[in-house]
């Protein structure tokens, strides 16, 4: 064989190998669970760990360069000892959630659950040890909540993850270390938690960005989740468009397609499930001075742009170190959960409606149902362009109050009655067969 030919098919085999896992047909089980997931709309995000502590947030390790020995220290120092599983749930529930994606792992390697790979563990090196994701998945199960994890192929704290990336290098470790045995002991704890804690809605990873130009062997993780849960959902935080083996698209701090912030530069919308994540005030991990907590009417209507883009939103929480949730969040949740208790009808299960987002507001869309979701309009008329098919009737959701309609110039124009929903007025449109 010539020497191009047979560089050319290496090359072929290299890429495949890079492609995560090439070939890679959802089982049914999948397809299934990734419908539950485009209906289901609206989860909590959880980032919790050792770092909660300082309260300083989840990337105070790298940001206050401590060394490993340093950070170590933290863990005798973790005792949360008001954690109440069926509360967090509960407080999921009432805010309108269906599922619950908690951080199994962070950047800085500590396991938040019995792992028997390493004793930087919440179970062998805290004062605590319990295992909280074993409660979490429990009660999740009893009250009807799916459980994800997301987890960190990027860590701060195993010397096998070498050569190091971006970050972490300020931890002390030797200059030296195995990363196939570093990913070897990654691969061994998503069996321990694909294994140990009943069915998962799926796993989130977090980290790849850390350092792009590896092989993480994503083929042979991905292969690893399927194998032990199809219907695990397999979602990647690299900001990229979806690897075979994926099961879903996250985009973080932007909604499908924006972007606002600069790792979005990039970003496109593909085929799969959609998902965005954000914070309520600035943090992910548990940040004590950081006041500045989105409106609850900010949250709703973060929330149904996004299901107005097809996405899910998965919005952050991070406990105290005690294991209670600030009332600043408790608050809000609770606020949200309001409106999604009068108004989730046009949330859960709709996809993008048949009119882009307007100045006053994004349109969904359920069968032979559009909602329009008038945020901000100041008269009470307002003119739209014309629908798919005949506007049969309208009224206001929630209150069933009628919404007058014609039809002029080519648009549907409606009349909305006295009293707006200060978060989102929500009109039921229903049309023609
Ligand atoms: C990541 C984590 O680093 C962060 O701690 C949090 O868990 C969030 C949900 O996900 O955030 C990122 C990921 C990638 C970049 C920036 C923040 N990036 O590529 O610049």
């Amino acid at each position: 064989m010539k020497h191009a030919a047979r560089l050319a098919i290496l090359l072929c085999v290299f890429s495949l190998l890079l492609q995560a896992q090439p070939g890679y047909r959802p089982s049914p089980d999948n397809l299934q669970a990734r419908q539950w997931f485009q209906q289901a709309r609206f989860g909590m995000f959880i980032h919790w760990g050792v770092y909660s502590v300082l309260g300083k947030g989840e990337w105070v390790m790298n940001n206050d360069k401590m060394p490993v020995t340093e950070y170590e220290k933290l863990a005798p120092r973790f005792n949360p000892t008001d954690f109440n599983a069926a509360e967090w749930v509960s407080l999921a529930k009432a805010a309108g959630m269906k599922y619950i994606t908690i951080t199994s792992k962070h950047h800085d390697g500590f396991a938040m659950f019995q792992t028997k790979l390493s004793p930087w563990n919440i179970v062998d090196a805290t004062p605590y040890k319990k295992d909280p994701l074993k409660m979490l998945a429990e009660e999740c199960r009893r009250q009807g909540i799916k459980l994800f994890f997301y987890h960190s192929q990027l860590d701060w704290h195993s010397p096998d993850y070498f050569p190091r990336g971006g970050t972490g290098v300020t931890a002390g470790r030797p200059e030296s270390g195995d990363f196939n045995k570093y990913l070897d002991f990654m691969d061994g704890q998503l069996r321990e938690l694909l294994t140990n804690y009943g069915p998962i809605g799926g796993i989130w990873f977090d980290g790849w960005w850390d350092r792009p130009d590896a092989n993480w062997r994503l083929g042979q993780t991905y292969q690893l989740i399927h194998d032990l849960q199809p219907a695990a959902l397999i979602g990647n935080n690299h900001h990229r468009l979806p690897n075979p083996g994926e099961d879903f698209q996250m985009f973080e701090k932007d909604l499908p397609g924006g972007h606002t912030a600069d790792f979005n530069s990039e970003s496109k919308v593909g085929e799969l499930p959609l998902e965005t994540c954000e914070t309520i005030n600035g943090a992910w991990g548990y940040n004590s001075s950081d006041k500045r907590f989105k409106s609850p009417r900010q949250l709703v209507q973060y929330l149904v742009k996004a299901a107005a883009l097809n996405a899910n939103f998965l919005l952050n929480i991070g406990p105290m170190p005690n294991g209670k949730i600030q009332p600043e969040f408790v608050e809000r949740l609770q606020q949200v959960g309001d409106w999604m208790g009068r108004n989730g009808e046009s949330v859960y299960g709709t996809t993008a409606g048949p009119i882009t987002a307007r100045p006053w507001g994004v349109t969904t869309q359920k069968g032979n149902v559009v909602y329009l979701h008038i945020f901000d309009w100041p008269d009470s008329v307002i003119a739209i362009p014309k629908l798919p098919r005949a506007v049969k009737s309208a009224q206001i959701l929630g209150r069933g109050t009628a919404v007058s309609h014609s039809t002029y110039l080519d648009h549907e124009v409606f009349k909305l009655p006295e009293g707006r929903d200060p978060y989102d007025t929500v009109v039921k449109v229903e049309l023609a067969q």
